[in-house]
């Protein structure tokens, strides 16, 4: 049987409750000091500038892998000028395909979010993005805006976008302003102070939920994949809809954090419960 917890005060609350489906711990003990040393130095760009281009990060193979998989399924172009009226999108990619789940956990990418959210964060969304030659500048933005509380602030969110195709200044490469995460509350229209962000295939931008940015224009002949996984705090309500998007087949598949991310761990002491009990208590079999 298991031991009682006694909580004294509300203070005990914010702990783990849970006996056997304790928080997701990235496994530091793993993390090399080499690793941990670049992890610091991309957390200190980041909050410098609002963001930090890491290059090189996926080999010729992996890139084709995720060509192969997600080109075909990209459909038609997008809605209105946000998503892009010649842009590809492809929505609810984790239900898909498999080849963006080691992006989304990436070591990098996971060793920025472990110093910036508390644990149990959350993948907020995940996309595909196509941006079709002739395609006009996306309007300037920042991510997590639409959760309604005042700048300036800490970010509740981040994102990554990784170049499957090279960026250029031609092709639509993302465009940034440095610094603004620490804008107010000003909306920004004005691209002159925008920079392209400019990198190799297999590179990825991390950007905090503050900073303003959009894609480029594309004046190019060729298409500019990209593939971006966009992370919230655990508290915060995440822009996809996991829970109905994604089958127990999928849950199986995916890699213990990502599992942790789409929503299957609690914020403690309770939120994300399924029925008073942790979330992976519905999952079928293995991961149960
Ligand atoms: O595709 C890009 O370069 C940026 C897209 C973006 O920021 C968005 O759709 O929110």
């Amino acid at each position: 049987m298991t031991k009682t917890k006694n909580i004294e005060s509300i203070v005990d609350l914010q702990h783990d409750l849970a006996n056997k489906h304790k928080a997701f711990q990235s496994d530091n003990n793993n993390v090399s000091d080499s690793l941990k040393a670049q992890i610091a130095k991309d957390f200190d760009e980041l909050q410098k500038n609002g963001f930090v281009i890491i290059t090189n990060l996926l080999s010729e193979s992996e890139l084709n892998a995720i060509r192969n998989a997600t080109l075909p399924l990209l459909g038609d172009a997008g809605r209105n000028n946000f998503e892009g009226v010649m842009t590809q999108r492809l929505y609810s990619v984790l239900e898909k395909t498999r080849v963006i789940d080691s992006l989304a956990v990436h070591p990098r990418i996971t060793g920025l979010l472990d110093k910036l959210f508390q644990p149990n964060y959350l993948l907020s969304q995940a996309q595909m993005i196509n941006i079709l030659p002739g395609e006009a500048a996306q309007p300037l933005h920042y991510d997590d805006g639409f959760y309604p509380v005042p700048r300036p602030r800490e970010p509740f969110g981040a994102a990554s976008i990784w170049a499957i195709d090279e960026f250029t200044e031609e092709n639509g490469a993302t465009v940034f302003i440095p610094k603004s995460h620490m804008f107010g509350q000003e909306i920004i229209t004005d691209r002159s102070t925008t920079i392209p962000l400019v990198m190799p295939a297999g590179s990825v931008v991390f950007f905090l939920g503050t900073t303003w940015h959009g894609g480029g224009a594309n004046h190019s002949q060729h298409s500019r994949l990209a593939a971006t996984c966009q992370y919230c705090e655990p508290w915060l309500r995440p822009q996809e809809n996991f829970f109905l998007e994604l089958s127990q087949k999928t849950l199986q598949e995916i890699p213990q954090q990502l599992l942790s991310m789409v929503g299957y761990s609690i914020h403690p002491p309770f939120m994300g419960m399924v029925n008073g009990m942790h979330p992976k208590r519905t999952l079928s079999d293995s991961k149960k």
